[in-house]
């Protein structure tokens, strides 16, 4: 039988011993022990505590993901403001740096000048505060001085440590504050978008975008399945050592990460030749990068160059050339989407940019095409920027337009099913009018229909839902209902398993709630946030279907545009008729229960316009605002609540001042979110 000081010494002993293999893995990339044997420590320590829970404390290697949700970030005023860099994009910047610093610090240009180089992450900044050792806080940067409180979420980040180790006590410090990027490594970005792809859950841009969507969780169990690695690059102390590359060296003491590529120049030739070697690196590095970072290695230079506005003087981030490549146009092809709208998609001569071989890119719409002037057979910019779906930058200025050019023409038939194409009043968009008699819109409402935030069907990815419709198994959605595992089989690779389990979930969705049902029907600007008003105020289907106009446009949140696509949907027979089969099917929700509005939309009535760049992509603030019952829209008139407006805004932000609408910053946009 263990006494309890046994019982604290074998705890400790287990939790050293695994900080160590910790660090090992983590920060020195040389794993000591294999991955089971290392398993089996954890468990011990895991069933040890869970025996002895007045024994946990929060720095254990087993505390580091929290077991629930929390209600709100709270905000963190940052001890030392989070700095942003100043850019510089040519050898030229760089030269008039180097030459501005010599003149600030009176050094000839013939001096030798220390700088410490590293890779710029495509990441996001936070803060790490260890109070005797232990991780006590983390935060983001926020707006350089007020930062949101995300320790839950970062503590379930492996290279971060809980923490800090030392030879002996006397050397952890009292306080430290440790400053790095945390990103997502490509292949885990990769992994994660093939996982949302199977789920039929939105795919996520690039890997900063999901970094950044991760570390915004408020269920640190999401967080932590999220492939999420850290970079320390700075600190707020010192501790009287002269150079950045001797700080690191420390830090790197503590059990800190670092970055490998991290090095010591002389000089702006030695500026350039990193630059250099970092763009051939480029490529083959497990992480996105933007650049590099150069900074003064001297604290004393550093110190007496200062900071101007919200940069130091004595670094710069020298950033790589946009990831654009000039190719031809071949030819253009029509996309139909969910709700019938075609989207023109260039199909180009493949070219690589960025890292990938691009065939295909978007052209958005006919207004876009004609204002950028863009012709078939034209030799286009075609940009990435880290996204997934590249786009037609415009015409190459550096290429007179081919003979053979070719105005873009817009069809005038379906180009899936042959209906007319229409283009409603007031709309950019043209659509097939031909609903889900059209297979291109069937595909997409059927993806719609079981996609997570729908009916939440797992397994039905679009390649299933092509096979299930071009083999004539479903026609309409509510075929769904009648497959089983024998017809499934028919499909082209589909395994026994693998049709049972569709089959399953087919019926395990059936449970459903009225918000979700109605926003798996895909009806026109009806989305998330609308189902669910509707739901709460109609309370069932059937008053719902019966509703007239004037009751739908008195409901807050539902314009008259939503209104009478409302009324029509109901009022079409095959719709009425795919509702039954649904129904008979064994669809069905629970009653709605009574909540407060302002409960679950605290922003309901409220109209916001987004302009410039913001920390998060612009799809994601809509999503979000919507979800609490804003409402988004793209031009400032005085009935805008406020304008949210990051860097580079638009001339929205004069329209704002001249009507008196309120402007709110990227802080200001995170509060709200909250
Ligand atoms: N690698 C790196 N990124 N980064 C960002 N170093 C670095 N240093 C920074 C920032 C904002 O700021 C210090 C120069 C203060």
């Amino acid at each position: 039988m263990l006494n309890d000081i046994n019982i604290n010494t074998k705890i400790a002993k287990l939790r050293q011993l695994i900080e160590k293999h910790d660090n090992a893995y983590h920060v020195l990339d040389a794993p000591l022990i294999p991955d089971g044997d290392y398993d089996k420590l954890y468990q011990e320590l895991l069933a040890l505590e869970q025996r002895y829970p007045e024994y946990i404390t929060p720095d254990s290697p087993t505390q580091r993901v929290a077991p629930k949700p929390i209600s709100a970030f709270l905000t963190h005023t940052h001890t030392q403001p989070m700095l942003s860099l100043s850019n510089a994009f040519s050898e030229a910047e760089i030269s008039q740096f180097d030459k501005r610093i010599r003149q600030l610090l009176t050094l000839s240009e013939t001096e030798n000048l220390s700088y410490a180089c590293e890779p710029k992450f495509d990441g996001l900044a936070v803060s790490l505060h260890y109070e005797k050792g232990i991780l006590v806080k983390g935060a983001t940067r926020g707006d350089g001085w007020v930062g949101e409180d995300i320790t839950h979420n970062l503590k379930t980040i492996s290279s971060i440590p809980l923490k800090l180790q030392a030879k002996s006590p006397q050397d952890i410090p009292e306080n430290l504050e440790i400053r790095g990027e945390v990103y997502m490594p490509i292949q885990g970005f990769e992994a994660l978008n093939q996982h949302c792809l199977k789920n039929n859950e939105k795919l996520f841009a690039n890997p900063r975008n999901a970094a950044a969507g991760s570390l915004r969780q408020l269920d640190p169990r999401i967080t932590a399945k999220r492939p999420l690695a850290f970079y320390a690059y700075g600190c707020t102390s010192h501790f009287g050592l002269n150079t950045h590359m001797d700080l690191l060296a420390k830090l790197n003491t503590f059990g800190i990460r670092l970055c490998a590529l991290s090095q010591e120049v002389i000089n702006t030739q030695g500026i350039l030749a990193y630059y250099q070697d970092l763009l051939t690196k480029r490529p083959s590095l497990p992480y996105q990068i933007d650049g590099m970072v150069v900074k003064i290695n001297h604290f004393d230079f550093q110190k007496k160059l200062g900071f101007v506005a919200k940069a130091p003087r004595f670094a710069i981030a020298y950033k790589f050339p946009a990831e654009e490549a000039e190719t031809q146009l071949e030819s253009v092809d029509f996309q139909v989407g969910r709700t019938g709208v075609l989207t023109p998609v260039a199909r180009l001569k493949p070219v690589y940019v960025g890292g990938v071989t691009v065939s295909n890119a978007t052209l958005h719409n006919i207004d876009e095409i004609h204002r950028k002037d863009i012709y078939v057979h034209d030799w286009v910019i075609v940009r990435r920027a880290g996204d997934v779906i590249p786009e037609v930058v415009g015409p190459s200025l550096n290429r007179p337009r081919p003979k053979n050019a070719q105005k873009i023409v817009f069809p005038t038939l379906c180009p899936v099913c042959g209906s007319d194409i229409k283009q409603a009043k007031n709309e950019v968009a043209m659509r097939c009018m031909s609903g889900l008699y059209c297979k291109a819109q069937l595909i997409e409402a059927i993806k719609h229909y079981v996609s997570r935030k729908a009916m939440n069907i797992d397994g039905l990815g679009e390649k299933w839902v092509i096979q299930l419709i071009e083999s004539g198994l479903i026609k309409h959605i509510h075929d769904l209902y009648d497959l089983t595992q024998d017809n499934l089989l028919k499909l082209d690779r589909m395994a026994e398993k693998s049709a049972q389990n569709l089959v399953d979930a087919i019926e395990n969705s059936k449970k459903t709630t009225l918000g979700k049902f109605i926003y798996a029907l895909g009806i026109r600007e009806i989305g998330e946030v609308a189902a669910f008003t509707l739901s709460k105020h109609f309370k069932n289907l059937d008053n719902l279907m019966l509703a007239t106009e004037a009751e739908l446009v008195a409901i807050p949140d539902i314009g008259p545009v939503a209104a009478s696509h409302l009324i029509r949907f109901f009022q079409d027979k095959p719709n009425q008729n795919m509702i039954e089969k649904i129904i008979q099917a064994g669809v069905f929700w629970e009653s709605i229960q009574e909540l407060p509005q302002s409960l679950y939309l605290p922003l309901l009535g409220k109209t916001y316009v987004i302009t410039g760049t913001l920390s998060q992509s612009r799809e994601e603030i809509k999503e979000k605002l919507a979800a609490l019952g804003a409402k988004i829209a793209s031009a400032v008139s005085a009935k805008t609540t406020a304008v949210i407006a990051g860097d580079a805004p638009g001339s929205k932000i004069q329209k704002a001042e001249k009507l008196g609408v309120a402007i709110l910053g990227q802080a200001e946009l995170d509060k709200l979110l909250m």
